[in-house]
């Protein structure tokens, strides 16, 4: 079980400004805390960040047959992009949309979610916390739905 964990811009400043909306972990503490929650649950964890939209349509379109599941946190595109939204349309992998704040009590443009339309489930305000709810929720998903797949090929 492998678990891409994609998160978009201006999430390479934490830790370094905004420690009362963000806290005060880096992004380094961030991959560290995911491939933690990864290692304990059995699931690979690949990490990536990008500033740029167009890199993160394509990390997405490269997840296709190289992870089993997306943890994403498209940061500010998740409020603008239809690109990210499709791309997750595209790839059709289970992915769980990821935000370190509660975006429904900031202010209102924040909870508009173009993304989360892709994603099977949303988990905000919880931290890096939100991140381990997110593999562990994959790698249950994976778990249960790889066995009804073979099932269903053997009828
Ligand atoms: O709460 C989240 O995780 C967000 O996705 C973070 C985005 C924001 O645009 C979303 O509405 C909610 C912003 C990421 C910027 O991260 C920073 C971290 C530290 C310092 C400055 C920005």
């Amino acid at each position: 079980m492998t678990v891409w964990i994609i998160n978009g811009p201006n999430l390479n400043m934490l830790g370094i400004r905004e420690p009362e909306i963000y806290g005060k972990e880096t992004l380094a503490d961030l991959e560290r805390f995911c491939r933690a929650a990864g290692a304990a649950c059995g699931a690979a964890v690949e990490f990536f960040q990008s500033n740029h939209e167009g890199e993160l349509v394509t990390m997405i379109q490269q997840a296709l047959g190289r992870a089993d599941g997306i943890v994403i946190n498209p940061a500010a595109y998740t409020h603008t992009s239809v690109a990210i939204l499709d791309a997750l349309k595209a790839v059709a992998l289970p992915a769980v949309e990821v935000h370190l704040s509660d975006v429904s009590r900031r202010e209102e443009f924040r909870r508009v979610s173009y993304s989360s339309l892709g994603c099977r489930k949303v988990i905000a305000g919880k931290g890096f916390e939100g991140y381990r709810e997110a593999i562990g929720w994959l790698t249950k998903l994976t778990e249960e739905e790889i066995p009804k797949e073979k099932a269903k090929r053997n009828l």
